[in-house]
């Protein structure tokens, strides 16, 4: 069976490596001519555990790139951006129809169309199901969301549980036997309109838990009591399971797809909106106790106070909705001197970033830990140096938390 994956991003590209690695004859396609041309000399496009060495098993199983679509594939499998729109909170669906209707044209002879990208509620009956009635051929439409976790997809692709929503159990289940030649869990067969609602509803069940933690934060600094003994103490509960604060919500995933359900349903979804105020007052948050931590220390230039990490969480290269660009969005000409590093980022994103931890280092007053990268547990610090440490990452010295 020919598997030909449409867009090789954070998903797809690991998802097609996987698959051609466990034997599966795939096609890897993108519309990013250099990306593809990086793909066919060997080199990989992002930073993930592990995916160097199964992108060497999919080349030595013949897995190939281009920027054209598979005309004879049996399995169409669509892992394209879903933005979200700014002003209406609704889906943007446009990089989805254009990849199904490149498929409808040049698929010579039907097939199944399984489309992972995750989509507001109802997408796939309202934009993608049309297009296929004007075929004279038969495709069938598949939604399989994946669950992945940046940082552990590796791992994740083959121990995850997965949804596969179909109209036709048979179909549905091709489709969870391709999923088997890789993943070892339980894979759940049910409606394409069930597998877009749970996909949504699983992200925005973690960005309101995050709030709750984000909110306690901010409580428990006026109450003057440390959130993560109350956190420690509240979670010995058996059915207690309090998230970690932290310094925002980024990421393409759980800080945009819970506003689809706000933009769908504005009516009821009160605290999911309220959920994502609260995620994103946290950039504002932590820039107040900035000040408070300067004010404290007699500290005035903006120059010594560095912040550690840029990209949206530890350990992955992905800058999107990061919590550090929103923070840097909302910074005066004066607090821009701040100084900015991160061990992931290989291309400079921002003005005042430092290439190098020592220059990053050098005559820092403040430290501001964004990111708990593997990287700084093993920093030994200046004992001068002041560190407000939003991630709770750093041990043993005294800090300054959210
Ligand atoms: N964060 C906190 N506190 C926490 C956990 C996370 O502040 O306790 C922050 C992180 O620092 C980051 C953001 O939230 O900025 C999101 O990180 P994440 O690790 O919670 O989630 P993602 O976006 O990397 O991956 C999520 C996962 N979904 C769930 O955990 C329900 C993953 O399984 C999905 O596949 C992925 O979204 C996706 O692609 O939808």
């Amino acid at each position: 069976m020919l598997v030909n994956i449409v867009g090789l991003g954070y998903i797809g590209l690991p998802t097609s490596l996987m698959l051609a690695a466990k034997g599966n004859d795939v096609i890897g396609t993108d519309i990013n001519e250099e990306l593809v041309l990086k793909l066919n000399s060997g080199l990989v496009t992002f930073e993930e555990n592990g995916l160097q060495n199964l992108f060497k098993d999919a080349i030595d199983n013949g897995i190939t790139f281009s920027n054209d679509y598979s005309v004879d594939a049996d399995v169409y499998i669509v892992t394209v951006p879903t933005p979200y729109d700014i002003e209406t909170k609704k889906i943007d669906p446009t990089f989805l129809i254009d990849a199904v209707k490149t498929i409808l044209g040049v698929s010579n002879k039907g097939a199944i169309i399984v489309i992972e990208s995750t989509v507001s509620p109802g997408t796939i009956n309202k934009y993608i199901r049309p297009l296929l009635l004007d075929s004279s051929k038969k495709f069938e439409l598949v939604h399989a969301p994946e669950r992945i976790l940046p940082g552990a997809m590796i791992d994740e692709l083959i121990s995850n549980p997965r949804t596969v929503g179909a109209d036709d159990e048979e179909v549905g289940n091709i489709i969870v036997d391709l999923y088997k030649t890789f993943c070892i869990a339980d894979i759940s067969l049910t409606t394409i309109e069930v597998a877009e609602m749970s996909k949504v509803v699983e992200n925005t069940f973690r960005d309101i838990n995050i709030a709750f933690a984000n909110e306690l934060t901010k409580i428990c600094k006026k109450a003057q009591l440390d959130i993560y003994e109350v956190i420690k103490i509240a979670n010995q509960h058996p059915r207690v399971n309090i998230l970690s604060p932290g310094p925002g919500v980024g990421g393409h995933c759980i800080s945009v797809d819970p506003w689809f359900l706000v933009g769908d349903y504005p009516e009821d979804a009160n605290l999911i909106l309220q959920a994502r105020i609260v995620n994103d007052s946290m950039p504002a948050y932590v820039l107040g106790r900035l000040r408070e931590v300067m004010g404290l220390n007699q500290v005035v230039d903006f120059s010594r106070v560095g912040i550690y990490g840029i990209t949206y969480k530890e350990n992955v290269d992905d800058i999107r909705e990061s919590p550090t660009m929103q923070f840097y969005s909302i910074l005066n000409s004066e607090e821009k001197n701040m100084k900015f590093y991160d061990p992931m980022l290989k291309r400079k994103i921002i003005d005042n970033q430092m290439d190098s931890l020592d220059l990053f280092l050098e005559n820092l007053d403040v430290l501001v830990v964004f990111v708990a990268h593997d990287e700084i547990k093993n920093i030994k610090f200046n004992e001068n140096l002041i560190i407000f440490d939003t991630k709770n990452i750093i041990e043993d010295r005294v800090k300054e938390t959210l």
